[in-house]
């Protein structure tokens, strides 16, 4: 059954280029509600729990210097399909693919820094939120 929350990761590019603001209004207008927020710093064994699917790819090493080099702002999202909804707000993978006016195609710089990250499917997002929020932590 759809849960109608995502979770997300506005990454350290998003935070060091000062893009934050920008890209919550845009959260917001797109119709999603905030359940919880914070800004946090994953340290290298949480990214290589967070991301331990990729494990075996060439860019694991990379992809985990990249996230826990700064903060990053982790949210849980609330609305109607709200994970497929999100994974369109926010484009492709590689920003050089995402459509027009989508979160990666304005903000993000490469594929491998790709400014935000989406939940790919319901499970997900309950284990993902649930790696960064206690239930105490949500609205
Ligand atoms: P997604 O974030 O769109 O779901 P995934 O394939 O799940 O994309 O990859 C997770 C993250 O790993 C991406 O968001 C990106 O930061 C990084 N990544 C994916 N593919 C590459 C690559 O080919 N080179 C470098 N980094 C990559
Ligand atoms: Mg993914």
């Amino acid at each position: 059954m759809a849960t109608n929350r995502t979770f997300t990761m506005l990454k350290p590019d998003s935070v060091e280029k000062g893009h934050i603001g920008a890209i919550l209004e845009k959260i917001n207008a797109s119709g999603f509600r905030i359940v919880a927020m914070k800004l946090t710093q994953m340290t290298t064994a949480d990214a290589e729990e967070f991301y331990a699917i990729h494990n075996e790819r060439p860019f694991f090493g990379e992809l985990v210097e990249y996230m826990t080099r700064g903060p990053i702002v982790a949210a849980i999202l609330e609305k109607e399909n709200a994970v497929e909804d999100f994974r369109t707000l926010i484009g492709a993978t590689n920003p050089a693919d995402a459509a027009e006016g989508t979160i990666r195609k304005l903000y993000a710089a490469s594929i491998g820094e790709n400014a935000v990250h989406g939940s790919d499917s319901d499970e997900n997002a309950a284990i993902e939120g649930a790696f960064h929020f206690s239930g105490r932590e949500m609205f």
